[in-house]
This record gives C-alpha cells, structure tokens and sequence, in this order.
C-alpha cells in the first residue's frame, strides 16, 4: 500500500533539511548554466560548501538548446580534457573543433556538481544581493514563481563569504550591485561594459582572461564575464564556459 502523506512528508522534510542547512554557506553561485555548474562541481569537489540557485526549471541555461536548437554544442581543443573530467563524449568534426549533445552535456554538468555535494536548488531567482561595508555578504532570493506572477511577497537571504554571477548574458548579479551598492566594479569604466557583436575566436579567450572578482567578494564567470567586461559574444562554443568555470573555481579555492 502507498501511503500518500509519507510522500508530502518525505518530500517536505527532505527538501526543507537542505535549504536550512544552506542559509550560510561559504561559496553562492547564481545561475545553472554550464559554467555556474562547473564552477560548482570544482569548489564543491574541493570540499567547499557550495549553494546553487537556478531561477529556471531545469539546469544548463543555454546549453541544452545548443545552437539554433540543434541540440549540439562545439568545444574547442583547449577544453577538450574538460569533456572528459565530465564524462561527455564527442567526435572530432574537424581538427581542433568537438561536437557534443547538448542535452547529455547539461545532464553531465548537472549531475557531477550534484554528486560532487554542490546543493542545487532549480526554480528560484536572485532578486538582490547583501552588501557589508562595500563587500558582498550574500544573496536574496524569492520563488521564480512569485516573480512571473509578479506577487507582492517579501523574499529571503542567504548568506556566503562569497558570490559568484553565472548568470549569462544579462549579469543580473553584477547588475544588482552597480544599481544599488553605490561603489565601483573592477572594469576599466567602473561599471558594466555591456556585451559586444560576435566574434568566437576572441570572445572565448576574453571570456577567461576576464573571470575574476568585479567587486568585493564578487566574482564573474561565463558571458557574466563577458558582458560585464565588454567582450564579443560567441554564439554555441562552450570551451571558454567550461574553463571559465573551472578558473573561478580555482580563483576562489586559492583565496579561502
Ligand atoms: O546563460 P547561461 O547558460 O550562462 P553561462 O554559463 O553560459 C552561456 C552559454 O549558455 C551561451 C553562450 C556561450 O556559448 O553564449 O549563452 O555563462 O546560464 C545562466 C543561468 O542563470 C540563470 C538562467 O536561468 C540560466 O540558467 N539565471 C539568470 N539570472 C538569474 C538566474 C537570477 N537572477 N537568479 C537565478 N538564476
């Protein structure tokens, strides 16, 4: 016999255990797509307390819908050994040039930073940051649900020493601290450069180069990296995401 209230209660108290348990917690990523996924599959194999919030269903962000929603995704040489570390096969189409499912590569990210201990929580939006004394203390976050039904509910914080914008294109953590924080970012303007026209062979490099801490205790990774910095875009090549991941990663790992 199935006994439907055991179901609510184990869902409930499950779910519940883990959202307590990750009010402070040393590292916050905002966004789950791959390189807020694999910034958190390395800190959290560091053995870093790692909280994700995911304002979508499902993560991957821009990668499942690979490139005009040809569900495959391109990686570059220089990530190739990133594929690997994932379990993500590929074929090499030309030298140099990896193609790859879109869909498995989501799947792999996601459940690597899972197994890693990274504590994943889908279907909740960062609405705004906590600053101390011009440094990011934490995050505030409220139900996605709340935001697209645009109800009036008073949202919660979390607390971390660190925070990292994986948001992607819009940089919406970044965003949120130039608005309210008063201070400066790290960028040659003080403030977002705002994203450039394409141009993959320079986009993937600048994307790295520019993974880094914006404002205190606020690092940048992925197209935030990108847009805050002022690179070109770079359309369905994920090699500089995966890195850039990786470098904010070891970024934050060296300096806790
Ligand atoms: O956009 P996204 O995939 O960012 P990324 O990791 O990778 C970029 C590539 O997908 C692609 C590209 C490079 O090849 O150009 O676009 O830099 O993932 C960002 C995730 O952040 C979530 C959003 O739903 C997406 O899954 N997100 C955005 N804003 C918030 C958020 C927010 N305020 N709170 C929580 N999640």
């Amino acid at each position: 016999m199935i006994e439907e209230t055991i179901i609510s209660k184990a869902i409930i108290e499950s779910y519940l255990h883990e959202l307590i348990d990750s009010v402070e917690s040393e590292i916050i990523v905002g966004g789950g797509g791959p390189s807020g996924l694999c910034a958190a599959y390395y800190l959290a194999k560091r053995g870093l307390k790692v909280v994700l919030f995911e304002r979508a269903l499902k993560l991957g962000g821009g990668m499942p819908g690979g490139g005009i929603m040809f569900n495959r995704i391109v990686v570059q040489e220089e990530a190739r050994d990133m594929l690997a570390e994932f379990d993500i096969r590929c074929q090499e189409y030309k030298k140099g040039y990896f193609v790859a499912n879109s869909l498995e590569a989501s799947a792999a990210l996601t459940d690597k930073a899972l197994k890693a201990g990274a504590r994943i929580f889908n279907l909740i939006t960062i609405e705004d940051v906590i600053v101390r004394e011009q440094q990011v203390a934490g995050v505030v976050i409220n139900w996605t649900s709340a935001e697209m039904a645009k109800l009036h509910i008073d949202p919660i914080s979390f607390k971390s020493k660190v925070v990292i914008d994986a948001t992607g294109h819009p940089c919406e953590i970044t965003r949120i601290v130039e608005k309210k924080s008063g201070g400066r970012l790290d960028t040659p303007s003080g403030k977002i450069e705002g994203e450039k026209s394409m141009w993959a062979d320079v986009a993937e490099q600048f994307t790295i180069d520019n993974t880094k801490e914006v404002f205190p205790n606020l690092y940048v990774c992925g197209m935030a990296s990108n847009a805050v910095f002022g690179g070109p875009r770079m359309g369905p090549i994920f090699g500089g995401m995966l890195l850039s991941g990786k470098k904010v990663a070891e970024l934050i790992a060296h300096k806790m």
